[in-house]
């Protein structure tokens, strides 16, 4: 890891290799092995994708998550079908391995609907949270019920080094150990909270803030996808056997801007984006499946298809996708319109009709 970072979880180091003991625990297949590529590969491309279409005017704003592929698709990974993951706004890599179609959860940067068109219940991925460390209170809140009613689902709470100072994270930390809520919180320190690097957030490392709540906290190399695939897949299992919470500091890096109003080279310092970039995640699980042999000519040759279809999926959906109904900001305020409401309705949908 870079400096400071040296007590992470590391199975893979830069260069691709594996350590054979350490990884003894994994325990996947080569299919799934391949699958956290194509995964990686295709939220890179959808990541991509996402941006231009902000820049084409498509979308309003878009937070990009270019670097943070395999922290988010290795942790979404260890999830079953029915654990429940509440992600902040950066989270489209989480979204698309929890099988979330990308259109609907992009109509939130189009501004569509509030929190995307997708169903959270069905697809078991929370509505994308803006404000800061709210959505760690539904995670844990949700765990805390799903304990209640007899569920084996376990939540995973999604967000940044600077959610860390919020309360709500230290009152979500707090809440779940003393009532022994299922839940996975998953820090992703990308080292900024969009100007702040995260040396102005916090003296001690995140990962042992855990201690002082009483349940493992644990810090692995975020941009080691098969790493962070194993300490969460522990982490999921206390939290489903045992009850326990487990805070997971996901050490990687934000190699984009903190969205797409935000100039980062007014404050990231070059060196530090250079040396980052070369920890890339992608890279380094690449030369890890061809040294084995497994990402052969063909396989890749699909996955590209794969993620061309996607990013194709995402453009056509979006471009082509009708104004929302104007008359739908009026449906969900009370159970009966006020004669107040009903003018402002009536007098926008003339005005909208005019045009
Ligand atoms: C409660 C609250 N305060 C402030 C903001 C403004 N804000 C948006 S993103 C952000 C930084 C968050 O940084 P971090 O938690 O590290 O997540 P990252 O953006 O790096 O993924 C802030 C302060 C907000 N959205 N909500
Ligand atoms: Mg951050």
């Amino acid at each position: 890891m870079t400096d400071g970072f040296e007590d992470a979880v590391r199975l893979l180091d830069p260069s691709g290799r594996l350590d054979e003991k350490a990884a003894e625990a994994l325990d996947l297949k080569e299919d799934d092995l391949l699958e956290l590529f194509r995964l990686m590969l295709m939220t890179r491309r959808a990541d991509l994708e996402s941006t231009a279409l902000q820049r084409q005017g498509e979308l309003a704003v878009y937070p990009p998550l270019i670097g943070q592929e395999a922290a988010q698709v290795g942790s979404a990974y260890a999830l079953e079908p029915g654990d429940f993951a509440f992600p902040s706004y950066r989270e489209l890599g989480a979204a698309l391995v929890k099988g979330v179609d990308l259109v609907d959860y992009l109509h939130f940067y189009r501004g569509t609907w509030h929190g995307g068109t997708y169903d959270p219940l069905e697809t078991r991925f929370g509505m994308v949270a803006v404000p800061i460390a709210s959505q760690i209170l539904h995670a844990v809140g949700y765990a805390y019920g799903s304990k209640l009613d007899g569920s084996r689902d376990v939540s995973m709470a999604y967000f940044g080094d600077g959610a860390t100072s919020q309360g709500d994270f230290h009152e979500g930390c707090n809440f779940a150990a003393v009532f022994g809520a299922p839940v996975v919180f998953f820090c992703q320190n990308n080292q900024w909270a969009i100007s702040v690097p995260v040396s102005k957030q916090t003296v001690a490392p995140i990962y042992r803030k855990a201690e002082a709540y009483g349940f493992p906290g644990i810090r692995v190399d975020g941009n080691d996808v098969l790493a962070t695939y194993l300490v969460t897949r522990q982490a999921v299992q206390r939290a489903r056997t045992e009850q326990v919470p487990t805070l997971i500091e996901a050490v990687t890096y934000r190699l984009g801007p903190h969205s797409t109003a935000d100039d980062a080279g007014r404050y990231q310092p070059k060196e530090q984006v250079e040396q980052w970039r070369e920890l890339d995640p992608l890279d380094r699980y690449r030369k890890f499946l061809t040294e084995r042999g497994l990402l052969t000519e063909e396989v890749k040759k699909g996955f590209d298809e794969d993620a061309n279809k996607l990013a194709a999926h995402i453009r056509s959906g979006i471009v082509g996708a009708p104004p929302p109904d104007p008359g739908d900001l009026f449906e969900w305020v009370f159970s009966e319109k006020t004669k107040r409401l009903e003018a402002q309705e009536k007098e926008l949908l003339e005005e909208a009709g005019d045009q």
